[in-house]
């Protein structure tokens, strides 16, 4: 390791749905976290360590920044907040297709006190690439302090970040090891693989009221065994994931199981149970429990 070597904590800030966690994957190059259409799918704080011979950037994904409604949305707020004390560097993702004005608000409620880069991400959507050039000229002068960067995490355009967040950072040791992907363990990921498949698979509410945790993890010779529980806060809500005849909850136990075993690179069997823990959202017991410590 040279004395060059830089090292810092990169932590990714937006409006839910904008793609944090996309660009989380596109910037590590994997799928560590998870994604989809609906928003507040992110519900933690999640670390995600890009190595290199000359740095090592700890990136960390977080929820999107809402008005809280339950206990376990000030819990996720809570952990948009631990990300904001120990950045080196924000990046502030935006939706370009989204208002000016909703990462104006967002910026003054972060009140960023760290080197900024606001990235414009989805430009893929914006049909004239002439059109993006004149959108980030407009960005910039709206915000002369922050680094104003066009990119696609989608298309995995994303490269330019990597000088940008370097010249920002200081140079210091590997603050873990090198081999090191995340701060959390493989069953947290697993748990979080199962939620991915709930947001594709159900409808509306369902994802919203829905939490994973894993009961068991067991690493045999030629497979993993995985049993996990599925929390949701009613009776009807368990009808609907069970699906008719279980139907539903076959195909969300399929999907998951192929998705998990991408994920482990080898054989997983998986065991769903659904359980009903009315109004677990509100509840600190469970919520501790099903790991939003805030
Ligand atoms: N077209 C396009 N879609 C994108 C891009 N980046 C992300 N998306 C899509 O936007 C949606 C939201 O992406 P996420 O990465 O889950 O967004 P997020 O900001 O992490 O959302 P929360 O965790 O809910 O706050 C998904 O459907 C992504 O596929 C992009 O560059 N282009
Ligand atoms: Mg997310």
């Amino acid at each position: 390791m040279g004395e060059h070597f830089k090292s810092g904590f990169v932590n990714i800030f937006g409006a839910p749905n904008a793609g944090k966690s996309t660009l989380l994957n596109a910037l590590l190059g994997e799928r560590l976290v998870i994604t989809s259409h609906k928003v507040q799918t992110t519900r933690h704080r999640i670390m995600g360590i890009l190595n290199s011979d000359d740095y090592q950037i700890v990136f960390s994904d977080t929820p999107g920044i809402i008005e809280p409604k339950y206990k376990l949305h000030e819990k996720m707020m809570r952990q948009v907040k631990s990300a904001l004390e120990d950045a080196d560097v924000a990046l502030l993702v935006h939706d370009i297709t989204q208002p000016l004005d909703e990462i104006a608000a967002i910026g003054e409620a972060l009140r960023l006190k760290v080197p900024t880069i606001l990235l414009l991400n989805k430009t893929d959507l914006v049909k004239q690439k002439s059109e993006v050039e004149k959108i980030k000229i407009q960005y910039a002068e709206r915000f002369p302090s922050w680094v104003v960067v066009p990119v696609s995490a989608l298309k995995n355009e994303v490269e330019k970040i990597i000088p940008i967040i370097l010249n920002h950072l200081p140079q210091a040791p590997p603050f873990y090891p090198e081999d090191s992907m995340s701060d959390r363990p493989v069953r947290f990921f697993v748990s979080e693989l199962i939620r991915e498949q709930i947001y594709t698979l159900y409808h509306e509410e369902i994802p919203y009221h829905t939490a994973v945790i894993i009961q068991s993890f067991e690493e045999k010779p030629t497979l993993t065994v995985i049993k996990a529980e599925i929390i949701v806060a009613r009776e009807t809500q368990k009808i609907i994931l069970i699906g008719k005849g279980g139907s539903l909850i076959k195909q969300l136990g399929i999907n998951s199981r192929k998705s998990i075993e991408e994920f482990l690179q080898g054989k997983v069997h998986l065991e769903l149970f659904v359980k009903v823990r009315p109004k677990w959202r509100d509840n600190d017991t469970y919520l501790r429990e099903y790991g939003y410590n805030g």
